[in-house]
């Protein structure tokens, strides 16, 4: 059998897969459907200091082989999450991981100042500094090193638990922000966001998306959320936990070859909410049929030509 443990900072989690942040909601809605305790962990989804409506829609689309959103940060707010949802993480007996999302410094410090505040069993937070649909503000800490480093820095000072920073591919140099929340303290990156998208109707000569910028997920960015993953490994030393396009056990272990510890399955839970737990079974068959006796053997193992 595989040992197929993984570490993100102090963390040992049980498996590397876990699901991604807006993609599963707040975990409970899928406990039906799932046993949660099985995955890796739950990323919820992004949480503001304010509930948020999100945007008009339309705001999904189906594209080939993937699809676009413009939620907007659809949320229900910090003070609901601590009392309504936090409690339910009680019982689980898998890594819980909040998103956070603001438009501000002070946004981002704000909600996890409440949250720390009170007694929870939380195992970290992802920050999320590349949502691409809330205009300027929330893009701005994702493409620029200062402003990641500054954020990081504060953050890291008010929580012992688990901190990893969520990467956008919408910059010119991924790599370089993740040095900056590496710098910074953080315990980990995650990588990447949705890539920017459109879609138009030629019929209609409309956006078929309200906010026309939105973004895309599914496997037509796996590519690059491999390449995004190959390219901050190669620069950092803390653990990346890649996200784009995972629907296959195999897509797993491209990720893991390319220096990912751990993934995120994202758009294949709108499949089938417990897409995660097919694709850990495929995974592990993987590991079995090629003699892969520790996980660690896959991370950033990578094979030149020669
Ligand atoms: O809510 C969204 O529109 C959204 C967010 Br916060 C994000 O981080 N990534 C995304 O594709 N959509």
């Amino acid at each position: 059998m595989t040992n197929i443990k993984t570490k993100i900072g102090k963390v040992e989690l049980t498996n590397p897969i876990l699901v991604a942040s807006g993609t599963f909601g707040y975990g409970e809605e899928s406990d039906e459907f799932i046993d949660l305790n099985q995955l890796g962990g739950i990323v919820t989804k992004s949480i503001t200091v304010h509930p948020r409506e999100g945007n008009p829609s339309p705001r999904i689309v189906e594209t080939p082989s993937g699809m676009l959103n413009s939620i907007g940060l659809a949320n229900i707010g910090v003070e609901r999450y601590i009392s309504e949802m936090l409690p339910k993480y009680t019982d689980l007996d898998t890594a819980v991981i909040m998103n956070i999302a603001g438009s501000s410094q002070e946004e981002y410090i704000d909600v996890m100042k409440r949250v720390e505040s009170v007694s929870n069993n939380l195992t970290g937070y992802e920050i999320n500094i590349s949502c691409p649909n809330v205009g300027k503000d929330g893009m701005e800490f994702g493409v620029d090193c200062d402003l990641t480093f500054q954020l990081t820095s504060e953050l890291r000072q008010l929580t012992e638990k688990l901190l990893i920073i969520k990467l956008s591919p919408n910059v010119t140099d991924i790599a370089a922000i993740a040095q900056s929340a590496e710098a910074a303290g953080a315990d980990a990156v995650s990588a990447i966001n949705t890539v920017v998208g459109m879609s138009i109707n030629p019929v209609t000569r409309k956006s078929n998306v309200y906010t026309k910028l939105c973004g895309l997920s599914g496997p037509a960015i796996k590519p690059v959320g491999v390449a995004s993953v190959y390219q901050i490994s190669q620069s950092i030393s803390i653990p990346v936990i890649g996200i784009g396009g995972i629907i296959t056990g195999e897509d797993v272990v491209e990720y893991l070859l390319a220096g990912a510890s751990a993934v995120q399955v994202g758009t294949a839970n709108y499949r089938h909410p417990a897409a995660g737990l097919s694709i850990l079974d495929e995974f592990i068959d993987f590991c079995e049929k090629n003699n892969i006796s520790d996980l660690t053997e896959l991370i950033a193992d990578l094979q030149d030509d020669s």
